[in-house]
């Protein structure tokens, strides 16, 4: 296979000024018409290659005059022209066919409308172009359709001419006056609902605000335009940056691979991001819709404004937004609860997958296919990475440095080098060593520990950083990073921290710096043994080693100043008490649950005063993903019946207190979407994940929430407690579900993943009926997520079943998807990467499925690449 390094980097050979399309929407074919003016870059005499595929070449003309056959080639992937002038206007027309595109990728239809996905690499789905982020050209795109099915015809910009030609069809033409790369390019055409709002900058220019839905979802748009309002204010007060165009675009569609597209000035949308009515979607839902508005809305500086020079750097806009669209939710609601669950997802698919196959730094040194490098590790280790260095320089030093980045490179398309450098000359910092994050894959250890001497009132803390090797990486080198700490005292304060040599003390939380494999810090002043606060708000993405006891745990528990880290110490209890309990179920012993667990989530329930979701979260013992993680052999089936057994026995021991939360926060929520009313939820099912437990009342409270139909966040975590159950009502329950929301796709999404996660014995059995359910189709990437994706990734006791026939099923289902989506079956590989994690006899059956996956003829480069790197 062709490997892509980013050492061969070379500038194009030509530059595109100036693209003219013309798209010819039809039935039978699209024809695409292109006027491409060009420049020779630099001194050279090497032909024009431009990229292409599955197109159906019409005509070819240079400089107004057509090509003969041997003036140009042909191949599958390119097009070669010889004999350009310094200057020359090249024009094709080719055929394509949208209808056919189930790879989604390019032009095609979802559901009857007309869409594009160009990011990485479609625009050579469209038609022939230099497809390569570092060629910016400004676009003029005039659209063709039928005025009946594409009354609504939308392209990047401003529409600057119209009008009709007969035969009910009607044209449009759209100009964007920033130069930008062909991967930003959109195009949607179809009978669409618009909903309609403005936002006036703070220089005083009014932007026309436009969703654009299918008919009937008019009322689901609420949310997304509340949010896309707050981001362009955010943006404008934290970063000083304006929207720059007169109208913003947002069109949802429902067959989409990712998440969102931040083409310019028009993003397309899954509408799983946009549409959404307290009745239909969850919080969880309403709170992704927020941050993935944001988050495309941000692109428009970090990513279009300042472009990516090649895909290596990737992070460079992808790992910048997220820090950007996290900082944004952390601002619109609870700080502490935004940073909780970001980190969970960074632990959650970024940590095994750097600590596996396919591990590879933020900006990683070669791919075969770009589009397999949409990684946990570029978009969430990515945003790490920002966030250490807002933290090295501060909040004002960090703007400093995104000014001056904004000013040397608007208009431009750059490197990471160019971020990192803009921020130090800013602040006249020195990120040198820092740059390693870049290149260095694996996630660090920090073996820390932390020794009181009694005698001269001192705390000596030491850390050890050592990163493990990784696929290509056998050496690492030490890295530099920021470390928040604090000590805590015996009355629960903050000590005021002071290292030796200095001359003045500061209280609560110090941000060291590590640079050095091991670093040592001796902190003086300290009166008695304080209780160690470390890595505080997870200042860096490592794994910390620090043994603590669980008294000390359960201590920062109710008094740690850091929220953050008082989740932290939360988990570590549970998982201390919980990974002991699957040592003892391994060894025979009979499980005790420790009666200090018990104690400690007491007194979290009690607190009245903090943050509902905050207690939510420190509740909920760690999912059996995230258990497995700290084992050395995965014991898949002790983790889960061990964990059943803690929910089990803290319910019967904090009965009357879950209770009590229960009913107060069921009745201090409203169905609407306002911090409290989402946080009292959020608690309220936390409660009932435990209460739902209790022979006597768990079925009648689980079947009573679900019953009572509120919010879509009570119905779906009561029918997440019925469908794993054994309780005579869960059929009827399901299919009373179903029978209400056939008609919502997004609705029956979840349907099918609350029986595909259902910790069952027979959850396979279901899911295999399930995949042959009229309502399933690999042809919608959200379908197939939400049944195949949450089967592998959400339900290790099914997924790892010990006869192999859960690995069986979603191996042959990737085998199917990809003959019509290679991106999104590629997506579907990672759980099988983690082989080596498991018991022998797993670890064949995992790896007899991908030697069958990359055994198939015809694969795609797509999953082959990510499959055969799996088996390494
Ligand atoms: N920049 C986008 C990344 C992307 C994508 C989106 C939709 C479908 C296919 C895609 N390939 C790459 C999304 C983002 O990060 O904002
Ligand atoms: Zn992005």
């Amino acid at each position: 296979p062709d490997v892509i390094h980013l050492e061969d980097y070379r500038v194009p050979d030509f530059l595109i000024e100036h693209v003219e399309l013309h798209v010819d929407l039809g039935d039978g074919g699209t024809r695409v018409g292109s006027r491409l003016t060009l420049r020779r870059n630099g001194e050279h005499g090497r032909p024009l290659v431009l990229h292409g595929e599955g197109l159906e070449l019409l005509s070819i003309a240079l400089d107004g005059k057509s090509l003969a056959a041997g003036r140009y080639r042909l191949d599958d992937e390119t097009l070669t022209v010889e004999g350009l002038g310094a200057e020359a206007v090249l024009e094709t027309e080719c055929r394509i066919d949208p209808d056919g595109n189930t790879a989604l990728e390019g032009l095609y239809r979802s559901n009857g409308t007309f869409c594009t996905q160009c990011e990485a690499e479609g625009f050579r789905k469209i038609t022939w172009y230099l497809d390569r982020p570092d060629v910016m050209a400004r676009f003029r795109t005039t659209i063709v359709g039928d005025r009946t099915t594409q009354p609504v015809m939308l392209s990047n910009g401003n529409p600057v001419a119209s009008g009709t030609t007969g035969d009910n069809r009607h044209w449009v033409t759209w100009e964007d006056p920033f130069p930008k790369p062909s991967y930003l390019f959109a195009l949607v055409a179809g009978d669409l609902a618009v909903v309609e709002d403005s936002f006036t900058t703070r220089s005083g220019r009014e932007v026309a605000l436009r969703i654009y839905v299918e008919h009937g979802n008019e009322d689901r748009c609420g949310h997304a335009m509340t949010a896309l309002k707050h981001a362009m204010a955010w943006d404008e007060r934290v970063y000083g940056r304006e929207y720059d165009l007169d109208i913003f675009m947002i069109v949802a569609v429902s067959d989409f691979n990712m998440g969102a597209m931040e083409n310019k000035g028009l993003n397309v949308f899954n509408a799983k991001y946009i549409l959404a009515k307290p009745e239909t979607a969850t919080d969880v839902d309403f709170d992704g819709i927020e941050s993935v508005v944001a988050h495309e809305y941000f692109h428009n500086w970090t990513g279009n404004r300042v472009t990516c020079r090649d895909w290596f750097q990737l992070t460079l806009k992808e790992g910048l937004t997220v820090f950007r669209d996290q900082q944004f939710s952390a601002d619109m609601n609870s700080a502490a609860v935004k940073r909780i669950a970001d980190v969970q997802r960074l632990r959650a698919a970024q940590f095994p997958e750097d600590g596996g196959p396919l591990a590879h730094p933020i900006q990683p040194q070669s791919y075969i296919e770009i589009n397999n490098f949409y990684t946990a590790t570029v978009y969430e280790k990515g945003a790490e990475v920002i966030r250490m260095i807002h933290r090295l320089l501060g909040t004002d030093g960090f703007r400093k440095g995104s000014d001056l980045y904004f000013e040397r490179h608007d208009g431009q398309a750059v490197t990471t080098e160019d971020f990192v450098a803009a921020m130090e000359d800013a602040n006249d910092a020195d990120l040198g060593q820092f740059r390693r994050w870049y290149v260095q894959a694996g996630t660090p250890r920090l073996i820390c520990s932390g020794d009181y001497d009694a005698a001269d009132g001192s705390y000596l803390l030491t850390v050890r950083q050592e990163t493990p090797a990784t696929p290509g990486q056998p050496e690492k080198a030490p890295l530099h990073m920021p470390f928040a700490v604090g000590l805590i005292g015996r009355d629960g304060a903050d000590l005021p921290l002071r290292l030796a040599g200095e001359n003045s003390a500061e209280a609560g939380t110090r941000v060291l710096q590590l640079r050095e494999a091991e670093s040592r810090f001796r902190f003086v002043d300290i009166p008695e043994r304080p209780v160690a606060s470390l890595l505080r708000g997870f200042s860096a993405p490592v794994r910390l080693e620090f043994a603590q006891p669980a008294e000390d745990l359960a201590f920062r528990m109710a008094h740690d100043s850091d929220d953050f880290n008082r989740w932290e110490a939360a988990q570590e209890l549970q998982n201390k008490v919980l990974l002991g309990l699957v040592a003892d179920r391994r060894a025979g012993r009979p499980l005790v649950l420790p009666d200090m667990l018990a104690e400690a989530l007491g007194t979290a329930l009690d607190d009245d005063g903090a943050d509902p979701s905050l207690l939510a979260l420190m509740l909920t013992l760690p999912g059996e993903v995230m258990l497995a993680q700290h084992m050395e052999v995965i014991d898949v089936e002790a983790i889960h019946d061990v964990r059943e057994f803690a929910v089990k026995a803290l319910a019967e021991r904090l009965r009357d207190r879950l209770l009590a939360r229960y009913r107060a926060c069921h009745a201090a929520a409203r169905p609407g979407f306002d911090g409290a009313s989402m946080a009292a939820r959020h608690l309220q099912n936390a409660c009932l994940a435990y209460l739902s437990q209790l022979d006597d009342i768990g079925r009648e409270t689980a079947l009573a929430q679900y019953r009572e139909r509120r919010t879509m966040t009570e119905t779906m975590a009561a029918l997440a407690r019925i469908a794993a159950s054994d309780w005579p009502e869960r059929d009827e329950a399901l299919a009373d579900f179903h029978a209400a929301w056939r008609n919502d796709p997004l609705v029956i999404d979840k349907w099918f993943t609350v029986q595909a996660t259902a910790a069952r014995a027979d959850t396979l059995e279901h899911v295999l009926a399930l995949a042959g359910h009229e309502d399933f189709t690999l042809r919608n990437p959200n379908r197939v997520r939400a049944l195949i994706g949450a089967f592998a990734s959400a339900n290790p006791t099914a997924f790892h079943r010990a006869d192999g026939a859960g690995y069986d099923f979603v191996a042959e289902r990737i085998l199917a998807l990809d003959a019509s989506n290679p991106q999104v079956a590629a997506r579907l590989i990672a759980p099988f990467g983690q082989w080596r994690r498991y018991d022998k006899a797993r670890q064949e059956r995992m790896l007899n499925q991908l030697k069958r996956i990359v055994s198939q003829p015809g694969l795609s480069k797509d999953v082959r690449e990510v499959a055969s790197k799996s088996l390494n």
